[in-house]
């Protein structure tokens, strides 16, 4: 249970599911094992696996903040007739969800143990803007800056994001970035990723805080055959990101590019 009012607690942070309802379960159920009460969702729920309609279902249920993702904003954008995949994961998920999909925020902030902190899911420009671990000082340094897309609240001093389905922390000018990986789709270790900040919510004062990573092994053959057995298109892509973490735009392969 949560504690106190400004006591301690745990931020469960997922990111890049991706329609991996093996990874997601796994991850879930490590959550509620190690207690804590708190997930955000930096967004991408959708795509790229086979079974983002219960993803989205199980989301709703357990994330207290969701932001949206790029493939969240491009499959319910609308019906595309040059891209069979996108069409495949809209009928899988029905209007309900896809409008629910469209209406999600871009971006949410918070205070913990006393430092301001924002979740988005590519930058602080849009959902389709990515921005890499070996990004430049420049490019990292804006993701802390105020945009139309973040809105003009106080500037955070820790930044977490998704996209890149590559969890790392680094600190610079008294500031914290740091991506979260992904729980459904990680493109780093081929184990299931998400992190976890510490720290008083909401308290204004300065007090402790950290952030940490958890990898989980998952069922990535049952994804897999779950995959196989729903008819989703590009399934090879998605059985060898998920086996190697190796992203398919990355592969020899002739390739159905689709951003990550
Ligand atoms: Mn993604």
């Amino acid at each position: 249970m949560a504690g106190p009012p400004g006591a301690s607690e745990r931020i469960a942070i997922i990111s890049d599911v991706h329609g991996n309802l093996s990874a997601l379960e796994t991850v879930l159920a490590h959550i509620r094992a190690a207690g804590i009460e708190r997930i955000f969702n930096l967004g991408d729920l959708v795509g790229k696996g086979p079974r983002s309609a219960a993803v989205v279902d199980r989301c709703r249920e357990v994330c207290e903040v969701t932001v949206q993702g790029n493939w969240d904003a491009a499959i319910s954008e609308g019906p595309d007739r040059e891209q069979p995949a996108r069409q495949w994961h809209r009928a899988q998920l029905g209007q309900e969800r896809l409008d629910y999909l469209a209406g999600l925020p871009g971006s949410f902030d918070f205070t913990l143990s006393g430092r301001r902190a924002r979740i988005f899911h590519a930058s602080q420009l849009s959902v389709h803007h990515r921005v890499h671990e070996t990004g430049t000082r420049e490019e990292h340094r804006a993701m802390f800056s105020n945009t139309l897309f973040t809105g003009f609240g106080q500037e955070p001093q820790i930044v977490g994001y998704g996209d890149i389905h590559t969890a790392y922390a680094r600190n610079f000018e008294l500031r914290t970035l740091f991506n979260a990986g992904s729980v459904g789709n990680p493109l780093d270790i081929p184990l299931a990723c998400y992190a976890v900040l510490e720290g008083r919510y909401g308290v204004e004062a300065p007090h402790p805080w950290s952030l940490h990573f958890v990898r989980l092994p998952y069922d990535i053959e049952g994804e897999i055959a779950a995959a196989e057995a729903s008819g989703m298109p590009a399934i090879g892509h998605y059985a060898s990101e998920l086996r190697t973490a190796v992203y398919r735009g990355l592969t020899a392969a002739p390739l159905t590019g689709s951003p990550a």
